[in-house]
């Protein structure tokens, strides 16, 4: 068993996305350890993506991070990282393979609905960003 961690983002949950989205968590046979429904602001997005702060989309990605409600979650499963990279397909909704959540519900490259941890390592860093050890069931 393998965790990872998830994020359903401000474009999917203003469009009402986040019930199918959990469903679909559900459906895969993710674990629910963690979930919250929280609002991040600027900086906490700009902590959060920071591997990513020399790229040219970073501003725009921190603003939309921390434009609305999100939904966190640490999930398990076998093969979690891959699994659910695989649920949720390209980051270009455009490029995203039929039946993907990307493919399914993105609105651009920006606003893809959701975010998956792309290591087991990160996975696990990114799930300290969020939960305490108490929070994880
Ligand atoms: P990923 O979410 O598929 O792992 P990353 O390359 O890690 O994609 O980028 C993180 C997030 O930054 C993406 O999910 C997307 O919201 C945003 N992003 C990535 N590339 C672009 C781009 O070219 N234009 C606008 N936003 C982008
Ligand atoms: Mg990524």
């Amino acid at each position: 068993m393998s965790r990872t961690f998830i994020m359903i983002k401000p474009d999917a949950v203003r469009n009402r996305h986040a019930g199918e989205i959990i469903a679909r968590i559900e459906k895969e046979g993710f674990k629910i350890l963690g979930m919250k429904y929280v609002k991040l602001a600027e900086n906490d997005a700009k902590e959060f993506y920071k591997v990513h702060a020399a790229r040219p989309f970073y501003g725009e990605l921190c603003r939309d991070m921390s434009a609305g409600p999100i939904v966190v979650a640490a999930l398990e499963r076998e093969n979690a990282v891959l699994h659910w990279r695989e649920v949720i397909g390209a980051t270009d909704p455009k490029e995203a393979a039929p039946g993907t959540i990307r493919a399914m519900y993105a609105e651009s490259k920006g606003a893809n609905s959701v975010h998956g941890s792309d290591s087991d390592e990160n996975a696990n860093s990114e799930i300290t960003f969020f939960f305490k050890g108490f929070e994880l069931v």
